[in-house]
């Protein structure tokens, strides 16, 4: 059966939020970001955006760019708080959402024409909803996967509504550059440049054994993407089979040492996530692509459960060791499976539990009210 994916995303999503909460902003470039020397951007209102101000760009920059810019810190716990709410009305518009980050999700429509023959209308009336509960705007993209949904709602930003269906998906997709594909970054681009590959219609009309030597096993998935062909189901929060984060490096990992460094970081996101959410895991998995795109997945069970970063990133350090490292990591991956409610922190307290509970509590309060990247644990050695 066709399927019919929404994805939807918010318009400058920080510096919106600041104009509607200071109206005197309104039209004017706001820029979001750490203000400090170091600081960089987090995002840029669209008026900012025509002075050339993007996200991740140095703070520095921006301002030599747009010297009349509004520049303002970021403040995570308002925009956890709409993010909260613009979920909320996501759900009243589909039984299954799957949140990507604090501003996008995606929503499966299909089976929706039985409450609403015109899916166009649909989506208008979810964006209105948006505008009108939160004074925010949101772009969307309609299509038959995933990965055409979220392209449809970056094709006209700010406030588009992009319609892609699978047979304009073809002519469409061969002029696009290959980066516009889920999982190709920089590096891969380079490779498949040299190559002489460089838009998604060059890529599909390539030599299969081409492909094969950059992708590995994955030479089925990246050519049915170029294709437009995309499988992934949308997975609603409450159905997650897994909690967790997945890293691709700008340049391969060689060494466990620098490995641990970004595990750690993977730990913590995941746990993080885990408690948010209520939830506790059984099964801790460490997934490891290598260069050649050839992928490894290790796992370990618990029957203690895994809640406490900590007990996560013991775990995937364990299983990282005997991992070659010097044939070059391109992604690494935390997850946390077998999942079940989870009351809160409690459970056993005692000795170095308690401990833990309470470092875990503190570094929590601190990123509820900070943001997520606010706070990391130290390398050391093991507990
Ligand atoms: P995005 O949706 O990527 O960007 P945006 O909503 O600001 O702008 P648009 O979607 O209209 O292009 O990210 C959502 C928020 O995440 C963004 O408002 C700020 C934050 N963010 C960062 O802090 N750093 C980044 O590098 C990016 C890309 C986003
Ligand atoms: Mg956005």
């Amino acid at each position: 059966m066709a399927r019919h994916i929404l994805h939807v995303d918010m318009d400058a999503f920080f510096a919106s939020v600041e104009q509607r909460d200071n109206p005197a902003l309104t039209g004017l470039p706001v820029i979001v970001g750490g203000l400090s020397g170091r600081g960089v951007v987090s995002t840029a209102s669209y008026e900012a955006r025509r002075f050339g101000v993007h996200s991740a760009m140095p703070m520095a920059t921006a301002r030599r760019l747009c010297p009349d810019g509004i520049f303002i810190p970021p403040d995570h716990k308002r925009y956890s708080r709409v993010s909260r709410e613009i979920m909320a009305i996501f759900q009243r518009f589909s039984p299954a959402v799957e949140p990507l980050s604090l501003d996008e999700a995606f929503l499966d429509l299909s089976g929706m024409h039985l409450v609403a023959a015109d899916l166009v209308a649909w989506t208008k009336k979810l964006k209105a909803a948006i505008k009108q509960e939160t004074g925010l705007i949101a772009s969307a993209g309609l299509a038959p996967n995933k990965f055409l949904a979220k392209l449809a709602s970056d094709l006209d930003k700010p406030d588009g509504l992009v319609v892609i269906t699978q047979e304009e998906a073809k002519s469409f997709l061969a002029s696009l550059p290959v980066g516009r594909l889920p999982g190709i970054g920089k590096n891969t681009q380079a490779v498949l440049s040299s190559y002489g590959i460089t838009t998604i219609g060059s890529l599909k009309a390539a030599d299969r054994n081409v492909i094969a030597k950059v992708f590995g096993n994955q030479t089925d998935t990246i050519l049915d993407l170029a294709r437009g062909i995309d499988n992934r189901p949308v997975i609603p929060e409450h159905a997650a089979k897994s909690i967790g984060k997945e890293n691709t490096f700008e340049k391969d990992i060689t060494t466990l040492a620098a490995a641990q460094k970004e595990l750690l970081r993977l730990a913590e996101e995941t746990g993080w996530r885990l408690r948010r959410h209520g939830l506790i895991g059984q099964t801790v998995t460490l997934k490891v692509r290598y260069g050649s795109f050839k992928t490894i997945t290790r796992s370990h069970s618990s029957e203690y459960g895994y809640y406490h970063d900590e007990d996560i990133y013991n775990t995937v350090l364990d299983m990282a060791a005997p991992i070659r490292w010097n044939d070059g990591v391109r992604l690494l991956g935390v997850s946390v499976s077998r999942l079940s409610p989870h009351a809160g922190y409690g459970g056993l307290n005692f000795g170095n539990e308690e401990k833990k509970e309470k470092r875990t509590q503190t570094i929590d309060q601190i990123k509820e009210r900070f943001g997520e990247n606010i706070i990391g644990r130290g390398l050391r050695e093991k507990e």
